[in-house]
């Protein structure tokens, strides 16, 4: 395939929900859309990036600069024939995997969209359905949590993550295991914590927590890995594994058991079916992570988490508990046990609702 054009939609929408984590609270979610075209077909992707550089560095202001100036220029008019080519192909620019990954993505669902196959089959899936966890912000009060999380243990998702920070930590973990007993359970920090925090995140110990997500700052391998000498709890890394080899070195140095796995953050599909089998190896359980996506970057997520090494459920839910109306159709849903379907039609197999992304849109370019 020879890649002939590359669209950018810088989109806005409003949350369902507000959603709070250390990094504070938004009640909106803005984020780039990529439209590739090839031949006849179209890929599309979604850059996770947000409007400010709190969870990562980069920013949707970022994505746009670094794809329209120096990512589009070295992939229109060439030609590939596979999308696992594409982030090697990418190498010069450094960092910015958000970026990387939204281009990239919208080239895997082209690639499988002219093969007519579901993204799932050409990225090595394994499964139908995946296991679906729900991903809840810190609340104004512990009594709106419980609400929270009752509601969704009712809608039949698999397990809760709960968002932790200093002051709404250990009597969160106590008030959810005093309410609904011991229901798979796991928690967010978002790097609010450092070591010498260790004595105070071991008293999580006794709750039996699935995992402690990214306790500590988002560039600190080895404080984890001391930390997790000092607390029972699996620690699982998110922010910190930025590519396949920072993996490499958190496993080898044991700062981590389990690794949350987001395309965005890692460069893309191929860099996370990489990662995906590096943790297999070793015997290291990945989950897939979640960026607030709309329907687009949310559909590819579910095909990625087709892949066997995904033991555990992740932060894949319901569109509805994001955004009414989704930008696509239909919108993804959750059965009574906790599982999302797998679409099957080609590429990520849904449509794109176009009039609802150009209603979104607040830029548009075309290169
Ligand atoms: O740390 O996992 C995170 C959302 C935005 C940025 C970082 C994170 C999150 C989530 C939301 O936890 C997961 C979801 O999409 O439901
Ligand atoms: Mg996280």
């Amino acid at each position: 395939m020879t890649i002939e054009k590359i669209e950018l939609f810088l989109c806005r929408l409003p949350l369902v929900h507000f959603f709070e984590t250390s990094f504070g609270r938004s009640y909106d979610r803005t984020f780039v859309l990529i439209r590739v075209q090839s031949a006849g077909s179209e890929g599309w992707g979604e850059a996770v990036a947000e409007a400010n550089p709190y969870y990562s560095s980069e920013t949707t202001e970022t994505v746009w600069h670094i794809i329209e100036g120096f990512i589009a220029p070295l992939l229109i008019g060439q030609r590939f024939d596979h999308p696992r080519e594409i982030y090697p192909h990418l190498k010069r620019i450094r960092g910015h995997n958000m970026a990387k990954a939204g281009v990239e993505m919208a080239i895997w669902d082209l690639y499988a969209r002219s093969r007519n196959q579901p993204l799932s089959q050409v990225l090595g899936g394994t499964r139908d359905r995946i296991a679906s966890g729900v991903s809840i912000g810190i609340q104004d009060s512990l009594d709106q949590l419980m609400g929270k999380i009752d509601k969704e243990l009712a809608a039949g998702y698999q397990r809760i993550k709960i968002k932790i920070k200093p002051g709404w930590d250990l009597d969160a973990v106590e008030r959810v295991r005093k309410t609904f007993g011991n229901i798979p359970l796991q928690v967010d920090a978002n790097a609010a914590y450092t070591l010498p925090d260790a004595p105070m995140l071991a008293k999580l110990d006794p709750y039996d927590l699935l995992l402690i997500e990214q306790p500590l700052d988002y560039d600190d391998v080895m404080d984890h890995a001391v930390l997790q000498r000092q607390i029972k709890t699996p620690v699982c890394l998110d922010e910190s594994i930025h590519t396949v080899r920072i993996a490499r070195d958190a496993i080898e140095a044991k700062a981590c058991r389990i690794i949350n796995i987001k395309p965005g953050r890692v460069g893309g599909h191929q860099a996370s079916i990489e990662l995906h089998d590096l943790c297999a190896a070793h015997g290291i359980p990945v989950w897939h992570g979640g960026m607030l996506e709309s329907g687009i970057g949310r559909a590819h997520n579910i095909h990625l988490a087709s892949l066997p090494n995904f033991s555990l459920p992740g932060d894949i839910a319901a569109s509805k508990r994001y955004y009414e109306p989704d930008l696509i159709e239909p919108a993804i849903d959750v059965a009574r046990d906790g599982t999302i379907e797998v679409p099957t039609g080609p590429g990520i197999g849904v449509n794109i609702a176009r009039e609802r992304v150009d209603k979104a849109t607040l830029r548009h370019l075309s290169v």
